[in-house]
């Protein structure tokens, strides 16, 4: 038996199988509204076959798009152009998840094919950027952000519970709130980007506060039978990963007493100085030592996308979800085609009608 094809349940929802799409940011959202782009790209992957599909980091406020292009539910109008999106990765059989998210520092960026890098001040789409400290990241993204204030940090909390509750409120059913790689929250976390002196930052319980509050203040909204999970960067592979691992088990546990459902394993992407270990799944032993150490459902990606090394991390318990990024961009079917090469038996898994009945002939 497949342990990827293995159904999953939290609360109330249940996957068919193990297998995610994390949340792949498409560039493609004009001011803020997706549209046919993102119906097409989010449905075929639950067409092929997917448990969970993540839609992209969505922003919370339009400063906290990482670029002019990028999706957004700042209001109710941006909310409901997603119902054709959530409509066709339920059509599908799959769970229509959504990460909602603010850039900080790392926002107001051009789309990675335009250069990836900050925005000129004199270009029309530029807006200030905001984070903890007026720290800027580096290398591609040079400029400045305004250092927060307290009412900064308030307004920000606050878009993330407005942004919770419209996403309930258009048909999602899994909530990740994006507290990696080095975006606003994310930097709060870190002693690379903040360097505050209030009670945001300096020790790990202050610059702890923004990802505490915001996730408590997100769990009041968010329906308690539904999952509430977060994207969080464990480590930094900046030469101090023990202790910045040994705070992050720490915060998951109490995250988890808050009500935390699972979290998505990740890296935090906060210095540009990072020496990340590339290679297959090299993130699934740091998930398993936060499953097992903080006693949590997780999820993980990084180099998942071959079907037997996505099999092994379920089988092996390390992750409890596998994330398949850019293998789904290739192969929207990226799930069926795991399933014939597993030799899953075919009652499991199929395509649709119009599909399945030739495939399976011919
Ligand atoms: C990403 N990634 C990403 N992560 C995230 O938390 N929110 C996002 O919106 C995005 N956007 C995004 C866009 C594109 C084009 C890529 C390639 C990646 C990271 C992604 O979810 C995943 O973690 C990585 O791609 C690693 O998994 P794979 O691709 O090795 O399976
Ligand atoms: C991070 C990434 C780094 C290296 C390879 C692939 C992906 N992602 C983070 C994404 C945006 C695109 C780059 C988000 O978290 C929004």
């Amino acid at each position: 038996m497949s342990a990827l094809f293995q159904p999953f349940t939290l609360k109330d929802i249940t996957l068919r199988n193990r297998i995610a799409v994390p949340p792949m940011c498409q560039y493609s959202a004009v001011d803020g509204r997706v549209n046919d782009w993102h119906q097409l790209n989010y449905g075929g992957m639950a067409r092929g076959g997917a448990g969970l599909v993540i839609v992209e980091a969505t922003a919370v406020a339009p400063e906290g798009r990482i670029s002019p292009d990028c999706a957004g539910i700042w209001n109710d109008d941006l909310a409901q152009a997603f119902i054709p999106t959530v409509r066709a990765i339920k059509q599908h059989g799959a769970v229509p998840g959504i990460q909602i998210a603010h850039a900080g520092r790392k926002a107001n960026a051009n789309r990675p094919w335009d250069g990836d890098d900050h925005i000129a001040e004199d270009d029309p789409r530029y807006w200030q950027t905001i984070a903890p400290s007026a720290i800027a990241f580096g290398n591609n993204l040079p400029r400045e952000p305004r250092e927060m204030t307290l009412e900064d940090i308030a307004r920000v909390r606050d878009d993330f519970v407005a942004a919770a509750r419209r996403a309930h409120e258009v048909g999602f059913e899994w909530l990740e709130l994006h507290f990696a790689h080095g975006y606003l929250a994310q930097s709060f976390f870190s002693e690379h980007s903040n360097q505050r002196t209030d009670a945001y930052g300096g020790n790990y319980e202050n610059r702890s506060r923004f990802i505490r509050e915001t996730f408590a203040a997100v769990r009041e909204v968010w329906p308690a039978h539904l999952p509430l999970t977060i994207r969080f960067g464990v480590l930094e592979f900046d030469g101090n990963d023990e202790q910045t691992l040994s705070d992050s088990i720490d915060l998951t546990r109490r995250l988890k007493d808050a009500g935390l459902d699972m979290i998505s394993v990740s890296i935090g992407f906060n210095t540009p100085e990072a020496q990340i270990p590339w290679a297959p799944a090299f993130m699934g032993p740091i998930a398993e030592r936060v499953r097992r150490e903080a006693d949590i459902p997780v999820s993980s990606a990084w180099g998942f996308g071959e079907p037997h090394i996505a099999e092994k991390a379920v089988r092996d318990g390390q992750l409890d979800l596998v994330m398949v990024g850019k293998a789904h961009l290739a192969n929207p079917h990226w799930a069926y085609q795991a399933a014939r090469e597993l030799k899953v038996d075919q009652a499991s898994w199929t395509l649709p009608a119009p599909y399945a009945h030739w495939l399976a002939r011919y």
